[in-house]
C-alpha cells in the first residue's frame, strides 16, 4: 500500500504541515497539491464540496505526494465509510467530547477485528494500492478534534483511546467553548493554557498533537512548542490575501 507520507516524517522526528481547503472544484485544489504542503484537508464540516465534489478533489491531489485528508461534519458512520473508500488517507472528525465518541470514531475507520469498518474501498484501492485492505488498519490516520470544554476536561481518556493517531485542537471552538473569542491564532491566556495542557497530554499518551493555526508565524511557533501537525492557513485566507493586495495597488 502507498504508504502514509505523515506517518513517515513523524517517524523521524519531522513536523508536518497542512493547508485546509473550502472552496470545491479540482483544478484549485490541484494547484493547491503543487505547492510542497505534506497534506491537504478537504473540509466537509465548514467548506462547500459536496461528496462528487470532493472524490474530484481527492484526484486531483493524487497527481502529487500530498496526503489527502477529510474532515467529516459530523460524526456519522456512513460518512466516514464513503470518505475512506473515495481515498482519505485520514479522517478527521470535530467535537470528540468523551472517550466514548472517541471510540466509536476510531472503531469506523478500522476494519476488524480492530474496528467496525465495512469493506468497499472502490477508489481507495486504485489510490492506495492492492494490498489496501491489509495495510489500511495501520496506514490511515484517525484525528479527533479537541475542540469543547467538556473535551477538555475529557482529554486525558480520549488521548489513551487504542487506535487514535491525532489529537487537533480546533481553537476557535474551544475558545467560544471557554468564554474566550473565537479565533484561531490564539494569544488569550485562558485559551493558552488549554492548548498547553492539551499538548502535554497528548504527548505523554504517545499521540501526535494537531493544531489548526492561520498565519505561518503562529504555525512555526506551534511546531516549536511541540506540535506534530500545523494547518498554516485556508484557501479562502490564501485566496483573499492574494487578491486584496493585487487589487489595491493604485
Ligand atoms: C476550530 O478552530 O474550531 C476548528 O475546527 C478549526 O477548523
Ligand atoms: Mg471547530
Amino acid at each position: 500500500m502507498r504508504p502514509n507520507r505523515l506517518r513517515e516524517a513523524w517517524a523521524k522526528g519531522r513536523a508536518v504541515t497542512n493547508c485546509w481547503v473550502t472552496l470545491p472544484g479540482s483544478l484549485a485544489t490541484e494547484i493547491l497539491a503543487h505547492q510542497g504542503w505534506d497534506s491537504l484537508t478537504i473540509d466537509m464540516q465548514h467548506g462547500q464540496a459536496d461528496y462528487a465534489a470532493m472524490c474530484a478533489m481527492l484526484t486531483a491531489i493524487s497527481t502529487t505526494d500530498t496526503v489527502p485528508l477529510v474532515r467529516i461534519p459530523s460524526y456519522d458512520f456512513g460518512d466516514i465509510n464513503r470518505v475512506l473508500d473515495a481515498g482519505a488517507y485520514g479522517v478527521i472528525c470535530p467535537n470528540v467530547d468523551t472517550r466514548e465518541e472517541a471510540e466509536r470514531f476510531v472503531s469506523a475507520c478500522r476494519y476488524a477485528p480492530q474496528g467496525t469498518r465495512s469493506v468497499g474501498p472502490k477508489r481507495a484501492v486504485l489510490y492506495g494500492g492492492a494490498d489496501y485492505l491489509s495495510k489500511a488498519n495501520e496506514t490511515l490516520l484517525t484525528i479527533a478534534q479537541i475542540e469543547s470544554a467538556t473535551a477538555l476536561a475529557n482529554v486525558e481518556a480520549i488521548a489513551h483511546v487504542p487506535g487514535l493517531d491525532v489529537l487537533f485542537i480546533g481553537p476557535t471552538d474551544l475558545g467560544l467553548s471557554l468564554g474566550r473569542a473565537a479565533k484561531a491564532d490564539q494569544t488569550d491566556p485562558v485559551v493558552v493554557e488549554a492548548i498547553d495542557r492539551i499538548l502535554a497530554v497528548t504527548k505523554a499518551a504517545g499521540r501526535r498533537a494537531a493544531i489548526y493555526c492561520k498565519s505561518v508565524e503562529y504555525s512555526k511557533a506551534m511546531i516549536e512548542k511541540g506540535f506534530d501537525f500545523v494547518v498554516v492557513i485556508s484557501d479562502e485566507a490564501l485566496l483573499s490575501a492574494g487578491a486584496s493586495v493585487a487589487a489595491q495597488f493604485g
